[in-house]
């Protein structure tokens, strides 16, 4: 059975011009009117192969398609529509689509699997708005997506505002969770985002482990004052002490960390925000990801200690608070190796690699047997525009994902 790439990259191109703007831009990021066209135009793919899709209380959007016999653990495949910013074309979008791509080939063939198999679009992946992401995967698995109602986006809105819009009840998202019997194993496929497979040339990356990672918001209060009658000398400036803080954090990675091992400030929010006014208060976000839990430990408490001391005074106070943390999670060895065998039997090339960027399947494998396929990232970029992969190795990629399922369906495990 063969996939069929001409409508994987007509689906793909689809549910880009979702988020596309006229600018050359392109955003879907979750909970927006672009994320929400993306789901409907990706749901509406199902139906009109007959398959009614359903959305749970996490806002996860849910496809089954029977198999022989439904008391089956079902082979579930997905991933992520939403995008970060200005980000790229692929990213999440593959793992769905090759979801999508494996029942319209099985049905095509009328070929109808032992098991159930279950696509699933995972809510809020990327955590743009609030900060914590994997909020779908996390509650499908029972993990504490560390929401609450009063969180506060970065457009001043409240979550219990933002989710209801969205259909979601905050209160009600943990009742997402799945028996852990329910899932045979599973399976998703993404662009590696990094550049180890381009820069060997290999087509097919089977993930070894996910790298763990640890999100902060970090708060300085200084004293917000006027910036043309405050002497240098009585300043207390909660940007230039946050500046001071950023410039060291690749200094504390390279002492502490390894060859993994990044920490990454990407967004500053500064008040009043005026240019006349010495900066009162300064928040961000910092997160820290490292294949070890030790060392996202030691490089959280080298950043809190200088924080500390660039703080003490110079400004009055600072806050640093964990948002969210997945520790680093290695893929079930059994699914690794019904992948492995499915690539060699193809005569794909392919490499064991490690994945810096963090993927639901970071979550899931907690709880259900996981296993990742990564196709090459042009030149490892990833979130942004200019994120690219080659249509011969997407199709190479969704042939493996359908190659495992039709493999792992053999495995019935009691
Ligand atoms: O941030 C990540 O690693 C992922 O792309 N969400
Ligand atoms: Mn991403
Ligand atoms: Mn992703």
């Amino acid at each position: 059975m063969k996939i069929n790439l001409e409508k994987v990259i007509s689906y793909i191109n689809e549910l880009y011009q979702c988020g596309a703007r006229g600018d050359g831009t392109h955003s879907r990021v979750a909970y927006s009117k672009e994320d929400i066209k993306g789901r409907e135009t990706f749901m509406g793919y199902f139906m009109a192969l007959g398959l009614q899709p359903r959305v749970d209380e996490a806002g996860n959007i849910i496809i089954r398609m029977e198999g022989k016999d439904s008391s089956l653990p079902a082979i579930v495949m997905g991933s992520h529509l939403d995008t970060v910013p200005d980000g790229g074309r692929y990213d999440g979008v593959l793992g769905c689509v090759g979801g999508l791509c494996v029942c319209e080939t099985l049905l095509e063939n009328g070929y109808q699997l032992s098991h159930p198999i279950e696509v699933i679009v995972f809510t809020d992946e990327e955590g743009f708005r609030f900060g914590n992401g994997l909020l779908g995967s996390s509650a499908i698995c029972g993990v504490n997506p560390m929401i609450s109602e009063d969180d506060i986006d970065m457009y001043g809105e409240t979550r219990s505002e933002v989710m209801k819009a969205y259909g979601i009840n905050v209160s009600a998202v943990h009742k997402a969770k799945w028996k852990k019997d329910s899932v045979h194993c599973f399976l998703e496929l993404h662009i590696e985002q990094g550049a180890s497979l381009y820069k060997k040339g290999t087509s097919i990356g089977i993930v070894s482990s996910i790298a763990g990672v640890s999100r902060y918001e970090v708060v300085i209060h200084g004293e917000a004052n006027h910036s043309g009658s405050t002497v240098m000398s009585d300043r207390k400036d909660a940007l230039v002490a946050a500046a001071d803080f950023i410039s060291q954090v690749p200094r504390i990675v390279a002492e502490y960390g390894n060859e993994f091992t990044v920490a990454t400030v990407g967004t500053i929010k500064v008040s009043p925000n005026s240019v006349n006014v010495v900066p009162g208060m300064c928040t961000f976000n910092l997160e820290i990801r490292d294949q070890e839990d030790e060392i996202i430990s030691l490089i959280e408490s080298k950043l809190i200690e200088y924080l500390k001391s660039v703080c003490e005074g110079a400004v009055n106070s600072y806050d640093f608070r964990k948002i969210s943390y997945h520790e680093p999670a290695p893929m079930s060895s059994w699914v690794k190796g019904e992948i492995e065998s499915v690539v060699k039997d193809l005569e794909f090339d392919y490499e064991i690699v490690p994945s810096g960027a963090f993927h639901d399947s970071l979550v899931m494998t907690e709880r259900f047997k996981t296993g990742m396929i990564f196709v090459p990232s042009v030149k490892g970029i990833s979130h942004s525009r200019d994120e690219f992969t080659h249509e011969k190795d997407i199709e190479k990629g969704c042939q493996v994902l359908l190659n495992t399922v039709l493999e792992i369906d053999k495995k019935i495990i009691n």
